[in-house]
Formats: C-alpha cells, structure tokens, sequence
C-alpha cells in the first residue's frame, strides 16, 4: 500500500513539485483514498484520483488599477476550476498577499471534497488575489473589485461558477464584485453568494461557517456524551469565521478565552463575552484594526505579539485563520494540556504532523474540510433561494445547516470508524466526499 501511495505521489509531485501546500493537500487524501479505492474493481484503470489532482481549468489575468494618489497598480487575477463532476464550480476568493498557485490548487482541491461533503450539488473551484486590502480606502476595494470582475466575469455565472467570500474578500467586496458583474452582464442573478440580504442573499450566510464549525464540535462531542457547556475554548483568527465560532460557543455556555490576528493574540481569562464579541466585530469589521486594541479597552486581558494561542490550556481548540497555523509542537501543547476537541474552521490549519498527533492521541479532531463545510453548505442554500426567488427566514436557513452538519458528521462516522471505536474523522471526510465525485465522473466517462 505504502508503494501505491509512494507512485502515485511522486507522479504528482512531478507536475507539482513547486506548490507545497497544494501537495500537502494532496497527500493527506492519497494516505486515505487510495487504501479505500485500490481493492474496489469499480475505480481499476480509471485514474480516477489522478484526474481529480488536475484542475479542469485555471484561468491567470491581470488587474490594473489606480490607488488613491493616482499610480496605476497592477496585481494578479485567479481562477482555479478545479471539478465540475457533480455541480458547477463553487469556492471563496481570497485576497491575500500570500495568495498564489499553489494556495488556490490546495483549497480548490479541498473544495472539491468539502462541497461533495454538503449533501448538495456542488462543484468545487477557488479564486483570488494576491491584492492586499490592508490599509486601503473603501475606494481603493471598490476600484480593485471592479477590475478584478472586469475580467472575471467572463469565465463564470450562476450554472458555471459561483465564487463567495474567504480570506480578505467579505460583505463589502461581494457587494462591489456583483455590481460590476450585473453592469457587465445585465442581467441580476445568483452568480456570487455571500450577497446582502436585501439584493439576494441568504440570511445566516455570514454565520454559517462560524456557527457550523461549532455545530460539528457538538456532534462530536455528543458522541462522547458531552457538550460544550462549561467548557474553556481557544480561538484563532478575528475575522468571519472567528467571530462567528466565538458567537456560537458562547450562547451554547462555553468560555472563550483567545482571538488573534496576524499581529499576535488576546487572552482574556475571564472570557470574551456578548458585549466584549460586540467591541471584537466593529473593530474589525467597521474601524478594521489590530486585535491588540481590545488590551486597551479591557486591560485585565493581555496581547501575546507575534504568538499563536495554542499555549492556553483549553478544552476545545478552534483554529479559525489560516494555513499551518498550528504546528507538530502547538498539538503536543495542546494534547499536555488537556484538550479533547479540535475543530477547524479554517482550512488546512493544522500541518500533517500536527494531524498525526491529534490521531494518534486519538481525540476529537475534524478536518475544515468536513467542519467548515456549514459556509459553502449556505452558499448553496442561497444559491437555492435566488432559484427559487424566495427567502427563507433565519430559523429555516439555521435548520437546515444543523442538519447539513449532522449529515457530513454522520457520513465521517460511516467512512471513518476502525474496529476499535475510534472515529478518523480526516478519513471519514476524505472517503466520502470521494465516492460521490468520483462515482459522478465514471457516470459521465472520459472528459
Ligand atoms: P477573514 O479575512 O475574515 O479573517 C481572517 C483572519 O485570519 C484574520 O483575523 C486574519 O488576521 C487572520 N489571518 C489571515 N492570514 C493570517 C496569517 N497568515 N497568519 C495569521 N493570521 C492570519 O477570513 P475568514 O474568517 O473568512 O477566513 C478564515 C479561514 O477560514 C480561512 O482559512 C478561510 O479559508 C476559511 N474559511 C472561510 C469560509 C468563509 O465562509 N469565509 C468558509 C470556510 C473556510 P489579519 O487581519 O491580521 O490578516
Ligand atoms: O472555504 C470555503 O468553503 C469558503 N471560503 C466558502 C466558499 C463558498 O462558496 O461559500
């Protein structure tokens, strides 16, 4: 098996060598997709996986803009189309100055699993920039917005490719995006989600991966008779995800003790309650400062600089920011001092190492690709609505992405339970959001 894994590997690290992150990515779903697949007679001589390592399309352009003082600037323009098999393209935009090939190849990869994960007909895609929005004027977004659609726009559309919010990209730059889409095309429809509510979007949509991530915590933890009550959680991140986690864990009556930026962290051992969450929101969504603010507003708190929060002792870790946010050694901290529960909210926040460790240690430990899947689940619900011309109402929409999540956890306990009772759940993940694409692509034959 191990020789199996190896060929296949060193084959894509031929073409891919010089994208890490995607070829970690990749990695993590050979180690569990080719035991499953390798005695099926279904998948022999189909190349099945190494079809789904190759995106369907990526599309490169420029973006040229002019900055508030009058200087033409120029950034570069992505879109990765990584597989259609079993709906159009579906996938955030991020803008980022990290934000290259290999970042976009990896979260399209893992788009592609998440959104088979969702129950709901979605293909899998991701796009972005490497545009950093820091410190620029809301005209300064909405100028680069425009020209980003300008080319954009002719290579999606509501039954082609429906990209949404991530990293950098929220409310604000969905709302300049489709603005210029509709110029462009005129013609108003679903083709981004993440819209405002009054011009077609869903409500819960900016909840919906926070609270998600935290609904699949609680699946977990029911299976082990337990909750979230009472209990002491750490979180990354300060942005949509964060926010909403934090919101969520504290109406279900856990301690949330850390946020953080790409600054450092707040520890606030008293717990960041409704009103502190309240201060975190305009912060970074009106004023968008730095997260060290909130020492200055609550001083019994402290700001750890240039430090992730993995050193906090908790029950429950959130990772909620980033790539490789949490490394080999922040999992053996965490697992010392006592956690029991990690869900991601990010995508790919843990390095492979640290993963092992989580099994190893055999704890609660969800993949973003199954526990962050709520997001792109209520994108797909929005999608639904534009369809329908028709709005649910916030408990409708909150129903159903409880239910989504009950699902995708169900469907890791189906895939990932070894004979021991120990659920792995990044197999569980990885195996059934496989099955459906790969079964949709034998259905459809060689394209
Ligand atoms: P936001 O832009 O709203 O927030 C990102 C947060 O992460 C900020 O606090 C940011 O800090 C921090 N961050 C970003 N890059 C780094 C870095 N290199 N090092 C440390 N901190 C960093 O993004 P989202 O909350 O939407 O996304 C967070 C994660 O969740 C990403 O991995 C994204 O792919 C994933 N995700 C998002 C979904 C969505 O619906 N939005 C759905 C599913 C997954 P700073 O402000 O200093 O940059
Ligand atoms: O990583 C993700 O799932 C997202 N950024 C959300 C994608 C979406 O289409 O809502």
């Amino acid at each position: 098996m191990e020789d199996k894994i190896k060929i296949f590997l060193d084959l894509v690290r031929k073409r891919n060598g010089n994208e890490p992150e995607f070829m970690q990515a990749v990695e993590e779903v050979a180690e569990t997709v080719i035991p499953y697949i390798v005695n099926k007679d279904i998948y022999r001589g189909k190349n099945i996986l190494l079809r789904m390592v190759e995106p369907e399309r990526v599309i490169s352009f420029r973006v040229s803009w002019v900055d508030d003082s009058g200087e033409i600037q120029v950034n570069r323009g992505y879109r990765v189309q990584m597989n259609s098999a079993i709906g159009p393209y579906k996938g955030g935009l991020r803008f980022h100055p990290t934000v290259d090939m290999s970042i976009l190849k990896f979260l399209a990869f893992e788009q592609v699993f998440k959104n088979s994960l969702t129950t709901l007909p979605m293909g899998g895609g991701k796009g972005g920039s490497d545009f950093d929005p820091k410190g620029k004027s809301d005209n300064e977004i909405m100028r680069f917005c425009h020209g980003f659609m300008s080319e954009l726009f002719r290579h999606i559309g509501p039954n082609t490719d429906i990209p949404a919010g991530d990293i950098g990209v929220g409310g604000r730059e969905i709302g300049f995006l489709f603005g210029k889409y509709k110029q462009l095309r005129n013609e108003f429809t679903g083709v981004l989600t993440g819209k405002g509510v009054t011009w077609g979007g869903s409500l819960i949509r900016p909840e919906a991966t926070g609270y998600g991530t935290v609904y699949f915590a609680q699946n977990m933890l029911n299976t082990k008779k337990d909750d979230l009550k009472n209990k002491t959680v750490v979180i990354s991140g300060s942005g949509n995800v964060a926010q909403f986690a934090a919101e969520k864990c504290i109406q279900l009556g856990s301690k949330v003790v850390t946020m953080s930026d790409s600054s450092g962290y707040i520890y606030d051992s008293e717990g960041i309650d409704t009103e502190k969450l309240e201060y975190i929101m305009n912060l970074k969504n009106v004023e968008r400062k730095r997260i060290s603010e909130y020492c200055t507003k609550y001083p019994t708190s402290i700001f750890v600089k240039g430090e992730t929060p993995w050193s906090i002792k908790c029950d429950i870790a959130l990772p909620c920011a980033t790539q490789n946010e949490l490394d080999v050694s922040d999992a053996k901290t965490l697992l010392d001092n006592g956690c029991i529960c990690i869900s991601e909210g990010a995508n790919m926040p843990s390095t492979k190492d640290a993963v092992h460790e989580f099994q190893k240690a055999k704890i609660l430990f969800a993949p973003g690709k199954a526990s962050n899947a709520g997001g792109v689940a209520t994108s797909g619900l929005e999608m639904t609505q534009n369809s329908l011309r028709y709005n649910w109402s916030r408990e409708e929409v909150d129903e159903k992405l409880k239910v989504i999540m009950m699902d995708i956890h169900n469907s890791c306990i189906e895939y990932g339970s070894d004979k021991d009772g120990y659920v792995d759940y990044v197999k569980g993940a990885n195996i059934a959001g496989f099955v459906k694409v790969a079964d949709a692509m034998l259905a459809q034959g060689v394209v």
